[in-house]
């Protein structure tokens, strides 16, 4: 079983991320718990990279080093463990290329969608939770996080529309309150349930 989590910077899907692993092992679950742009060599590299305010990159550039980090992740680690019947979470996926890049950046959801299916050769995650509702942003803002309000609203909005595009894959779940109740949501969204 494959699941992403994804949301707006600081909606708390880290947190989330370490939680439901946490709950999947209790229950007996062999799971890895990765995290993209990451998980790789080349991966942690491009996040580096991509977060770096001080690195000019062109937005099909961005595009491009995401899927790329994507196409790593998918055959150095989530293909071998899906392939050896283990868990994965991994902390986003191809819905934050569709969502930043192909929404909020203006690439178009198709052309984006289309780079990310060849970089991981078709891999989707089973099921995908959409966090949303809430933003804890720090006060450290990488290059993403800095690129304005206007941005980040197009993200946000993006992320709901997120469920309209697949809604057999995507689960909507209301991020607001404190953390355990979240998870909670989070754990019943991976049965399929929404919040
Ligand atoms: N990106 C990524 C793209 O543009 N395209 C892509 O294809 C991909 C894969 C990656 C950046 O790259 C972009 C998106 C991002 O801008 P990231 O580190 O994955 O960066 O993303 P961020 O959202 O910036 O990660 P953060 O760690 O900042 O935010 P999280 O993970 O959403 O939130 P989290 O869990 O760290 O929580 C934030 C704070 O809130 C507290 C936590 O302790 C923390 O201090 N918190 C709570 N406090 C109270 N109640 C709760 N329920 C709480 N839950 C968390």
């Amino acid at each position: 079983m494959f699941v992403s989590l994804e949301g707006p910077d600081g909606v708390g899907k880290t947190t989330q991320v370490a939680l439901l692993v946490e709950a999947l092992r209790a229950e007996g679950r062999d799971v890895v718990q990765c995290r993209e742009p990451g998980g790789t060599e080349l991966g942690e590299r491009v996040r580096s990279l991509l977060l770096d305010g001080d690195v000019a990159v062109g937005d099909r550039a961005e595009a491009l080093l995401f899927a790329a980090a994507r196409a790593e992740i998918a055959d150095e680690v989530i293909r071998p463990a899906l392939a050896a019947g283990r868990w994965v979470v991994c902390d986003r996926f191809i819905d934050s290329s569709i969502v930043y890049q192909g929404i909020a950046r203006g690439l178009g959801v198709e052309s984006v969608r289309a780079a990310s299916v060849f970089a991981t050769d078709g891999l989707l995650p089973d099921r995908t939770i959409v966090l949303h509702g809430v933003d804890r942003r720090g006060d450290q803002p990488d290059r993403i996080e800095a690129a304005g309000a206007e941005f980040h609203r197009r993200v946000a909005e993006g992320f709901l529309r997120l469920a309209e595009l697949d809604p057999a894959r995507v689960v909507l779940v209301d991020a607001t309150g404190a953390e355990d109740a979240v998870a909670a949501r989070v754990r019943a969204a991976v049965d399929g349930g929404g919040a």
